[in-house]
């Protein structure tokens, strides 16, 4: 099959999702064309059948604000039909699935036929919490949509909640790649970094405001008051660093957290990990989460979202309600006192993503679904 796959290119789990997918489906035979405006961050090289199309965005005097979805929705046009795509998959609903339903009408006038699946991710649907302007769009964008999938029973559940959807939604999980992300013999790293043996904390996220990061360094400054040998990574960036930052400073614990910036290969650091903190706002699916479970990690997470579809309580580690630090604390204390149950969990994390949401299982699902609108066998 030829695929056209457009994602938002820069770091995050859209991106990520969409950008592993693409080489999956390549590795199995496909060839792949990505559409974007710059090339995304996990693609590494392109090859014979792993492209990209770069989406520019030029400047016009008469154009105060760039239009990127027209240039985007121009673009798509050019590569459906110049390398004869037989479908387009889109991650996000604005501005993705409204240039791919413009795009399939342009070329129906010229008697070109390109069905469009879109993916749902999350904020393209919450936005609209925010923003009620953007309805219309999004929901014209859904219904138009030849096949909508997305990433969790939760926001399936919210999708038909906030908007009037008329054509099914299939669910379909982000997965993980189990033989990239598993437990490495990094113990020279950890032996640099804990030198007495400290447990060690992991947080990997973009650091919004939805991911909590400070409630992360709150958890780490209550089990040092505890007198637990306990260190701190941080992986990422974004707009609640420097509060993290300066909280770690505040508190006095800043000597045993790091903040390590934007990192790859983040599985090197994830193995090292005893525990995985995700205090979110809210998650659709939390792919973070899957990373490290996959690194046989136990993760300690908000109960919101889609987390409880990952994350199986007790097992793979915990839930705690919404801002509750305390009950963080508690749980993340139990499994880095008691070696038993960090092992058993770790294991049970490592095979939950091996059996569910291993890249072998997901993405067949995948070239299932675009069957159902194309005549071209996967
Ligand atoms: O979490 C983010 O801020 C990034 C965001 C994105 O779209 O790039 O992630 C969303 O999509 C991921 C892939 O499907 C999910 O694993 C994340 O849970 C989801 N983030 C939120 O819902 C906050």
């Amino acid at each position: 099959m030829k695929i056209g796959i457009t994602c938002y290119p820069v770091y995050g789990g859209s991106g990520v999702v969409a950008t592993e997918l693409g080489k999956a489906l390549a590795d199995r035979g496909h060839q792949v064309h990505f559409i974007a405006y710059s090339l995304p961050f996990r693609l590494g090289s392109v090859q014979d059948n792993l492209l990209f199309h770069e989406v520019n965005v030029n400047a016009y005097p008469l154009f105060e604000y760039p239009n990127y979805s027209l240039n985007l929705t121009s673009k798509m046009v050019d590569v459906v039909k110049y390398e004869q795509l037989d479908i387009l998959h889109v991650h996000y609903a604005i501005p993705h699935a409204t240039s791919a339903v413009l795009a399939r009408q342009i070329l129906a006038r010229e008697g070109i036929h390109i069905p469009v699946v879109t993916t749902l991710h999350g904020t393209d649907i919450t936005i609209v919490g925010r923003d009620p302007s953007f309805k219309p769009v999004v929901n014209y964008s859904i219904n138009e949509s030849d096949g909508v999938t997305a990433v969790s029973d939760y926001l399936r559940h919210e999708t038909l909640c906030r908007f009037d959807v008329s054509n099914d939604i299939e669910v379909i999980p982000n997965f993980i790649d189990t033989t990239r992300f598993r437990r490495l013999n990094k113990e020279h790293f950890r032996r640099a970094l804990c030198p007495n043996e400290e447990k060690v904390i992991v947080h990997i996220s973009n650091f919004r405001p939805v991911k909590h990061a400070p409630d992360v360094v709150e958890v780490f400054h209550r089990l040092r008051q505890d007198n637990l040998s306990v260190k701190l990574l941080l992986v990422g960036d974004g707009p609640d660093r420097a509060a993290a930052e300066h909280m770690a400073r505040e508190l006095g614990v800043h000597d045993d957290v790091r903040f390590l910036g934007k990192q790859e290969p983040v599985e090197e650091i994830l193995s090292i990990a005893d525990v995985f903190l995700m205090p979110s706002e809210t998650e659709t699916f939390g792919l973070a989460a899957l990373e490290a479970m996959s690194c046989g990690v136990p993760v300690v997470a908000s109960n919101v979202g889609g987390l409880p579809e990952l994350i199986i309580e007790g097992e793979t580690g915990f839930l705690c309600a919404l801002n509750d630090i305390d009950a963080m604390t508690d749980c993340t204390r139990k499994i880095l006192t008691d070696d038993d149950l960090q092992k058993k969990m770790a294991e049970k994390s490592r095979q939950r993503a091996v059996d569910e949401f291993d890249v072998q299982k997901i993405v067949p699902l995948y070239e299932k679904y675009y069957q159902k609108f194309t005549a071209v066998p996967a």
